[in-house]
């Protein structure tokens, strides 16, 4: 077994950052990059890059050997909105490409595994404001319950056959580095492209939609953070909750306000809707916070600023 990373599912929101900062750590030949498709020109140069079907057990274990792997980040999944219109190819990523990661590290071919659960594995039933660890947990859509199902599966893994695998839930996540795809939070980047592309934006959720956020480079420090703490500090194996903010889609527009005073919000909510009224409006995260010293840094005012002051000149826009 080699001691080299690999991310599954590079390209997308949380992978394109993840591959950044841990190629900064550990060097660019050392983080393999890969994706059922070519994205981001950087990524693909900066180091090794492979095109691989997470959902296909014998390329990852061609790509594991081939690159020398130690630890798999497995970042590949269908988010909520769009697995409520796929289920059965939502269940179908979700699952297989985590079980495949699962018993790849069973039988000895990679030694650590970091897989992200969700605040989805939470339903109708569940705590709203400050949801425990531990509490009911029923989700009611196809992507929560491939979640909540994942978590158990992670567990089950830990006790049976020791595999050291690591998870945290994450809440929406806001960066301006690559666009989400397919989740209930969306909105909450989409909102920042609008304001400065537009100057409004029309929001799918309703006035009052409180969930909990946290800024893209908090969560990559949270998810390192995890990876790098002793194994003895790791009580959970499911997943962690992890909390930084939460927010409703006007204290968003509030805060963008701040700094574009004309920007206007209005609503027309879709089917989106009810599956964020299934979420927690705010997480209990202190068993993060004291087994692995997981603390947050951006805050809603701090957020929208970097936001506006990255993606101004991504976007090299002049407003
Ligand atoms: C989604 O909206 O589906 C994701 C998530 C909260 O897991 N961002």
């Amino acid at each position: 077994m080699g001691s080299k990373i690999l991310i599954v599912g590079a390209c997308g929101q949380i992978g394109t950052e993840l591959t950044f900062a841990l190629r900064e750590k550990y060097g660019n030949d050392e983080v393999v990059a890969s994706d059922i498709k070519e994205g981001n020109q950087e990524l693909m140069e900066s180091g090794p890059f492979e095109v691989v079907d997470a959902t296909d057990y014998q390329q990852l274990e061609r790509i594991i050997e081939q690159h020398q792997i130690g630890e798999v980040y497995l970042m590949a999944a269908m988010l909520s909105a769009t697995a409520e219109r796929f289920p059965m190819k939502g269940w179908d990523l979700n699952m297989n490409s985590l079980f495949h990661v699962l018993n790849l590290a069973r039988d000895g071919k990679i030694s650590k595994v970091f897989w992200p659960s969700s605040i989805a594995v939470f339903g109708p039933t569940s705590p709203k404001n400050n949801t425990p660890q531990v509490t009911v947990m029923e989700p009611s859509t196809v992507y929560g319950i491939s979640k909540l199902a994942g978590e158990r599966w992670c567990e089950y893994y830990f006790r049976k056959y020791n595999v050291d695998v690591r998870s945290v839930r994450y809440p929406g996540l806001i960066s301006y580095k690559t666009l989400p795809g397919g989740g209930t939070t969306d909105y909450a980047v989409e909102i920042y492209h609008e304001a400065l592309k537009s100057g409004a934006y029309t929001s799918f959720l309703q006035e009052g939609t409180t969930l909990p956020m946290m800024y893209m480079s908090d969560a990559i420090r949270g998810t390192i953070a995890l990876m790098d703490a002793p194994a003895k500090n790791i009580q959970v194996r499911s997943s962690y909750n992890l909390a930084a903010l939460s927010f409703a889609p006007e204290e968003i527009a509030a805060a963008i306000t701040k700094y574009l005073p004309d920007f206007k919000i209005n609503y027309e909510p879709d089917y989106r809707q009810e599956i964020a009224d299934s979420w927690p409006a705010s997480i209990d995260d202190r068993q993060a916070r004291e087994d692995w010293g997981w603390e947050h840094q951006f805050d809603l005012d701090r957020m929208s600023k970097s936001m506006l002051e990255n993606l101004r000149e991504m976007l090299s826009l002049s407003r």
